[in-house]
């Protein structure tokens, strides 16, 4: 495979850019505040799943190029449903809750590793930024003719994560084959307490149940996928007890974000690039590790794979690579919480290429009110 990318603007600051670090996650057990509950998956859980799968086998239909799909009545519902959070307009609360059960059937499907073939369009974090999601679709195209991987970070930070989250997930629900989701770590339980997502989710809906149906949604999206079985793709990173891709493809990923392990890792590490040996180093956010250039050319030719793309740190340029050329970091949200200054990027994988493009933030007098009551505190 040959490559060809931009390369940003220099911009040494770039990678180890933290305007907002995430504190550490508390390495404790499960708090009160740690609210509701991972899958459960009890008699009662595993009897109510099998009768959704059989419903959704009598549901389905085969649709023009041979994917499974939704019955027409559905279909035209998840139409609907789209429709609408292009407007912006945040669905009812019952319409999240059949959302939510939907996409979950379809995500419990798919692998740790989701195999996925170009072409198809490669994005970082969103946090809620609705504007910039839709002038991303605006420059780079939209499901379903694009082919879209996102990889993780819809929630927190921004002002429209609600409406951003339910659309990622209708649109996963409509075209499952041409849009991957993967879980960062801000799809979580306990980040969402503190970041946004909660606060928003309650004063929308004037109560937590909102928020309930989508954490059980973040438990159940996968962890990473490799596109033309070359390019593996995660929120965070690599993680010291992952040597082979078989080693993702069986960890029980049905639950709540851990604060240690190789889950964690692959949501929460990023790359260091201060020297070749670096090897594997302490990270300052308190959860998952700092990986050198040396274990990026180890993985990546061990593997067969050409490249590790992760997002997870804001980039000035909205891209960025390092360890020569074997990580490149994609973050797809302009100008980050509305003040960063950030081009967004994104990664475009066809004919054996893959290729990086920026993109602007949307226009400032559309991206609404400036503070909510809600959410000001986590901003300024
Ligand atoms: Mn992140």
């Amino acid at each position: 495979m040959t490559s060809s990318y931009l390369h940003p603007p220099p911009s040494p600051a770039s990678l180890t850019l933290q305007p907002f670090p995430v504190p550490p996650p508390p390495r404790l057990a499960p708090s009160p505040c740690t609210l509701g509950s991972p899958l459960t998956h009890s008699p009662a859980y595993i009897h109510t799943h099998t009768l959704n799968l059989k419903n959704r086998m009598i549901d389905e239909i085969m649709d023009f190029d041979g994917m499974a799909s939704l019955s027409l009545t559905s279909t035209n519902d998840v139409d609907s449903w789209i429709a609408q959070l292009k407007k912006k307009e945040p669905l009812s609360l019952k319409e999240v809750d059949n959302l939510c059960k939907k996409v979950q059937e379809v995500l419990v499907e798919e692998s740790n590793l989701v195999e996925v073939s170009s072409p198809v369009t490669i994005c970082g974090d969103i946090h809620g930024q609705f504007y910039d999601l839709m002038e991303l679709f605006k420059v780079a195209g939209e499901p379903p003719e694009v082919n879209y991987l996102f990889m993780g970070d819809y929630v927190d930070r921004g002002y429209y994560s609600v409406v951003v989250v339910s659309l990622l997930l209708a649109l996963k629900l409509r075209y499952p084959q041409r849009v991957t989701l993967l879980r960062g770590n801000h799809e979580s339980r306990q980040t969402t307490q503190v970041y946004g997502f909660y606060d928003e989710c309650f004063s929308i809906y004037n109560t937590s149940a909102a928020w309930s149906h989508f954490m059980a949604v973040f438990d159940t999206l996968p962890l990473s996928a490799v596109v033309d079985d070359s390019i593996l793709c995660m929120h965070g990173g690599l993680s010291p007890s992952l040597d082979t891709l078989d080693q993702i493809r069986i960890l029980d990923r049905f639950q709540e974000l851990p604060h240690e392990g190789a889950m964690c890792d692959l949501l929460w590490s990023d790359p260091d690039d201060s020297g070749w040996r670096a090897g594997w180093g302490m990270n300052a956010r308190g959860a998952g590790y700092m990986w050198g250039a040396d274990i990026s050319h180890d993985f990546t030719h061990n593997n067969g794979l050409e490249c590790v793309t992760r997002a997870h740190q804001v980039m000035d340029g909205g891209f960025q690579w390092c360890h020569d050329e074997k990580v490149v970091t994609v973050f797809s949200a302009p100008n980050y919480c509305y003040r960063c200054g950030n081009l967004a990027g994104y990664m475009v994988v066809e004919d054996g290429m893959h290729t990086c493009h920026t993109f602007e933030a949307a226009p400032r007098e559309k991206t609404g009110p400036l503070m909510r009551k809600t959410l000001g505190g986590y901003f300024f």
